[in-house]
């Protein structure tokens, strides 16, 4: 395929799932607007359509909590294609929103699309309406997240991650418990294939968490000390860590003084805290469960993410490094999970599959740490899979199988975004 060709189907499928003001992941499986799939579409829409990039940010941002927390999903239209729905998170917001919050990426994203806007008057305004709220959010996670003041936040269900089954909640997962939590019926499994989705098991313990958080009212000065799911994820605090520093940055710029100085002194903590994460046997970062104190073992593309955040150079050097050794047993980087691992799942979302997303974010680190050698190789296997495979929600890392949802936002957005 032509590189024209390729932005213009991209740009097809983001049309598709265009709502007006909002994009939905893609028809059917996600008919809602998720937090960290607006702001990486964004990215996308600014290279075509600049007003519409801020218009995306502009309505997730429209829906934060008076605490500062950015919902994870925000319900705009009823359907009843996606379990669970509003009625089983019971927030009380209009219009309803999950009670749980997902990857800080929509900072990094502001500052992206200011940096290159071409409509510098539009970029200027729509950045102080909406650095405020951004900042505000950042200062929610150090606040209710990390209650001990350690530098890292933690994630208290798998789905604020956004790699909702991957292995390292595996053993913090057996804590969870199952009774208790009301019937339900799967909608995920009739668009998508069930073999490549989490398993029964693993969505009752992810409903039990929403009721348990639903029954304490969703009050964010309760929820992290009650959960009995409290993990420190390095590609999550990455993701946060470099927010706040890409908006200190453009904070400044724009004469915002609080807001640089806070959030300058929010990364920095992040990223000293960080090398507490840093496992040495694996060659990379790992998630700590912040409920034992263990740091984890799991060799989980987490702790590659955590390229994205301006982490030292010796460690970004090694997360090359390790990208390398991995790409010894795939065909296409970067596997979600190591392939030599036994826990490996080349078709099961978290488990193995290659997410164009997650790829973008380690090639940007990467690049911007100037430890580029691995970066063609991303950016090319990325190219690869959608020539081979089309624009899905993700692909084995072996045979290049499209996996999950057809025609995906984000998906599309990363292929305009990689090829401009
Ligand atoms: C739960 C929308 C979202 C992504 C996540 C991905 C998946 C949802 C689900 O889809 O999660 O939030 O129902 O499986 O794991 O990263 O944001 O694309």
């Amino acid at each position: 395929m032509q590189r024209h060709e390729m932005i213009d189907h991209a740009r097809l499928v983001m049309r598709d799932n265009d709502r007006g003001t909002y994009t939905v992941p893609t028809h059917g499986l996600y008919p809602f607007q998720w937090n960290w799939d607006s702001a990486l579409s964004a990215l996308g829409f600014s290279h075509f359509d600049e007003a519409r990039a801020w218009q995306e940010l502009t309505t997730l941002m429209a829906h934060q909590w008076a605490d500062g927390m950015v919902p994870h999903i925000i319900f705009h239209r009823p359907d009843d294609g996606y379990f669970p729905g509003p009625e089983v998170w019971g927030t009380g917001h209009t219009p309803p929103t999950s009670g749980i919050t997902q990857p800080a990426v929509a900072g990094f994203a502001v500052a992206r699309i200011h940096a290159r806007a071409h409509d510098k008057v539009l970029a200027d305004e729509q950045a102080r309406a909406l650095l405020p709220k951004i900042h505000a959010w950042h200062q929610w996670f150090y606040r209710c997240r990390d209650p001990q003041g350690t530098g890292l936040v933690a994630v208290l269900h798998p789905w604020e991650t956004g790699r909702d089954n991957s292995v390292d909640w595996d053993a913090a997962f057996e804590r969870v418990p199952t009774e208790g939590v009301a019937p339900f019926t799967r909608r995920d499994t009739t668009h998508a294939n069930p073999a490549h989705r989490p398993t029964d098991d693993q969505y009752k313990r992810y409903i039990w968490l929403v009721q348990t958080f639903r029954a304490l009212g969703w009050d964010n000065s309760k929820l992290h000390d009650a959960s009995p799911f409290q993990m420190v994820d390095p590609g999550f605090n990455a993701i946060l860590i470099r927010s706040c520093n890409d908006i200190a940055d453009l904070a400044e710029r724009l004469g915002l003084d609080d807001i640089a100085v806070q959030s300058r002194d929010m990364a920095r903590r992040g990223l000293d805290a960080m090398e507490t994460l840093w496992n040495d046997r694996l060659g990379q970062y790992a998630c700590l469960d912040r409920t034992t104190g263990d740091l984890l073992d799991s060799p989980s593309i987490g702790g590659i993410l955590a390229a994205f955040a301006p982490i030292p150079k010796a460690r970004a050097a090694a997360l090359s490094q390790r990208v390398e050794v991995l790409s010894h047993s795939c065909n296409y980087l970067v596997p979600s999970h190591d392939p030599t691992s036994p826990d490996f799942e080349g078709l099961r979302y978290w488990r193995g599959p290659v997410w164009l997303i997650v790829n973008f974010m380690i090639a940007d680190g990467l690049e911007q740490a100037g430890e580029t050698a691995m970066v063609p190789r991303i950016v090319g296997d990325c190219l690869a899979l959608i020539e081979d495979s089309g624009f899905a929600e993700y692909h084995d890392p072996i045979t290049a199988e499209p996996c999950g949802g057809a025609h995906f936002t984000w998906t599309a957005a990363m292929v305009i975004e990689l090829l401009y």
